[in-house]
């Protein structure tokens, strides 16, 4: 048994892997959520989030004493700060979350301790968070180990991630990053790569910022392969076989809680530096819009031409292939839409009830309808038998792969 406490505040998709992680290593953790529901669910070493291997790693530390669940925190040696911080109606970023966290430990700080925040974070809250707590607690001020240390994991393989991605760890001093580095070789096998506080917090908005604006010019060349007629999977393939090109894929528009909302982290605060950015979230948010169109249009065309109402199959409504999450889903948006002016049916092979709209097999979805939509490339969409009656629009690309 390693000897230091260890504190995880925030028990969703990267804190409850990353407790159950460090827990793994034989280190006490204590899992902190404001939820009470989740603490219960937790406790009976039980989860309340789908990804893959997660569900045994946690029934097997909290069995083994090694992770239990809280609703507040008690002092501890590392408190590590992961609740979610997204954007306000007005696209700024809300750090309510963390700045509660801040205030619910910092009673329980002593001298030595190490904090980390994982949080995804505008530049510059590592040190406002670090100069809120020495004047609550000028007890400590210049005594306790600061760092950001920004989560880096895809849903859908946390838990490999977290384990063998390299993690890039920003003091608030030399001190702060050695520390923090300690702490994470405990459990990361990946490099840890040591810089400022400030340099880290940028690095995550600029990574999902980077993937970002990658996937709208494969967006904005997708509409252009429309215009010209020219299969936009094939030509990107193509070009990447360049060894210096490397375009991501087109899709309705980009989803997600993080490549969806970081972005907005620079582009709210500092509009004038940040015109790639800004234009890269509104040609992603465009192409939700045009596959919208571009489904009526086809709607129109086979009313002309049937003189009959078709039915559109929406084949895929979460955010990305083979989960079951919906945040910001574009897809999920097109359905909506859609629902309102169109008789449409959605098959969704990861979800079984959707309020409000009616979910097929994807098997009955391609058969009853006479539009099929393939919006996320879902694998039980690959190979699917599809008669050559129907009118197929591919937006992903899942029936040729
Ligand atoms: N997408 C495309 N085309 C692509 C790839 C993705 O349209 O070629 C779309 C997806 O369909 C989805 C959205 O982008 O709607 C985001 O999916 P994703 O798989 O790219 O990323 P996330 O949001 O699941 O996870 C990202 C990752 N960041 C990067 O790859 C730079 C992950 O490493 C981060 O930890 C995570 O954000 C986060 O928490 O910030």
């Amino acid at each position: 048994m390693n000897d230091i406490r260890v504190t995880v505040l925030g028990l969703g998709y990267i804190g409850l892997p990353t407790s159950a992680l460090i827990a793994s290593r034989k280190i006490k953790t204590a899992g902190i959520d404001i939820n009470p529901g989740i603490v219960d669910t937790i406790n009976r070493g039980e989860i309340h989030i789908s990804e893959p291997d997660l569900a045994g790693l946690v029934r097997y530390v909290v069995e083994n004493g090694l992770l239990s669940a809280s609703v507040s925190p008690s002092p501890s040696d590392v408190f590590l700060i992961t609740v979610p911080t997204p954007i306000l109606p007005d696209k700024s970023p809300d750090i309510s979350h963390v700045m509660s966290c801040v205030e619910s430990i910092t009673p329980c700080l002593s001298p030595s301790n190490l904090l980390i925040i994982e949080s995804t974070c505008p530049v510059n809250t590592t040190s406002e968070i670090k100069d809120h707590i020495y004047n609550k607690r000028p007890d400590l001020a210049g005594r306790l180990y600061i760092a950001y240390c920004p989560e880096r994991v895809l849903p859908g393989r946390i838990i490999y991630e977290l384990e063998n991605n390299d993690r890039v760890i920003g003091g608030i001093n030399p001190e702060s990053a050695q520390k923090a580095m300690g702490f994470y070789s405990l459990f990361v096998k990946g490099k840890l790569h040591p810089t400022d506080a400030k340099t880290a917090e940028m690095c995550k908005l600029v990574e999902n910022s980077y993937r970002d604006a990658n996937i709208a010019f494969a967006n904005e060349l997708s509409i252009l392969c429309d215009h010209l007629s020219i299969d936009v999977f094939e030509l990107i393939s193509l070009t990447n076989r360049h060894p210096r090109v490397n375009i991501l894929k087109p899709s309705p528009g980009v989803g997600g809680h993080c490549i969806a909302v970081d972005p907005y982290f620079l582009s709210s605060r500092y509009p004038e530096y940040t015109r790639m950015i800004t234009l890269s979230r509104q040609l992603n948010n465009y192409k939700t819009q045009w596959v919208i169109e571009k489904i009526r249009n086809t709607a129109l065309e086979f009313q002309h031409k049937n003189s009959k109402t078709p039915l559109i199959a929406l084949m895929g409504i979460s955010f990305k292939p083979d989960i079951d999450d919906l945040r910001e889903s574009p897809s999920l948006h097109i359905a909506r839409t859609l629902s309102k002016t169109h008789n449409i049916t959605v098959s969704e092979p990861n979800i079984a009830l959707y309020d409000g709209l009616k979910l097929s097999s994807p098997d009955s979805a391609v058969r009853e309808a006479d539009i099929i939509a393939f919006l996320v490339a879902h694998k039980e969409f690959k190979n699917i038998n599809i008669p050559g009656t129907k009118t197929v629009l591919d937006f992903c690309n899942v029936t040729k792969e």
